[in-house]
């Protein structure tokens, strides 16, 4: 396409995003929320919209199949970042990355230095970097989503997953027992084009820096 493309998930960060691409002029022709189209059109017609998994974004816009995408940083924590310019965070779609664990183990026990302890993620590299630093053995058990079913099953002592209200986990009777990091999404760009598509990407990222709110 000689114009651009721009990766987005569904959900919250299609939605948190939608401001930012008012600002740059951009307005989508269809809801992903209610059409099933992938490819969705927006007012400009040399801007289009493809529709990917969250923790699809990078890959797409690293092999150049969107010039431009948005992605949380768990996500690209996991992907590695290789082939991407991260211009901006947009402070959107904000949550922590924590240890949870069952309501009542005692967590601070089971995780003494050079102790061992099964935990369930979908972040495994995030997780692995964690107790690499905090000095506990631990046994990875790589799931792709419900997490928080992972300790009341006995498949895991605990779990690393993102917590934005915390209602999740009081929910499933779990208490967030150690934060790692906060998340919010950011923008990245293919680094080919945007020497390539300067002139159609640059006033994007602009406009998109002008409406992050701090
Ligand atoms: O849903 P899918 O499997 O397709 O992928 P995904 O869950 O990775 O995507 P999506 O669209 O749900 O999330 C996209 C991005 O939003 C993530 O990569 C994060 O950067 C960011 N984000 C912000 C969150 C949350 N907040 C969040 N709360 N992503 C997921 N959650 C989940 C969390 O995993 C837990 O299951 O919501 C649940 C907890 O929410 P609370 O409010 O109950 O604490
Ligand atoms: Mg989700």
């Amino acid at each position: 396409m000689s114009g651009i493309t721009i990766a987005l998930s569904k959900g919250r960060i299609f939605e948190e995003t939608l401001p930012l691409l008012a600002a740059a002029g951009i307005t989508p022709t269809d809801d992903p929320e209610k059409s099933r189209k992938l490819i969705i059109g927006t007012n400009r017609p040399d801007v289009q919209l493809v529709i990917v998994r969250a923790s699809d974004t990078p890959t797409y816009v690293q092999y150049g199949a969107a010039d431009m995408g948005i992605a949380g940083r768990d996500v690209l924590i996991e992907h590695g970042g290789a082939g991407l310019y991260q211009p901006l965070d947009l402070n959107i779609a904000r949550c922590r990355v924590c240890v949870a664990v069952r309501k009542g183990f005692d967590y601070a026990r089971a995780s003494q230095p050079g102790s061992r302890i099964r935990v369930a993620t979908k972040y495994t590299k995030i997780a692995r970097e964690h107790f690499a630093s905090t000095g506990v053995h631990v046994d990875l058990i790589k799931l792709y989503g419900s997490m928080e079913l992972a300790p009341l099953v006995g498949l895991s002592d605990a779990i690393v997953d993102l917590v934005s209200t915390g209602n999740t986990l009081r929910a499933n009777n779990l208490e967030a027992v150690e934060d790692i990091t906060t998340i919010s999404s950011r923008l990245v760009v293919n680094q080919a084009a945007l020497k390539v598509k300067r002139a159609l990407l640059q006033p994007v990222i602009d406009a998109f820096a002008g409406a992050v709110t701090p």
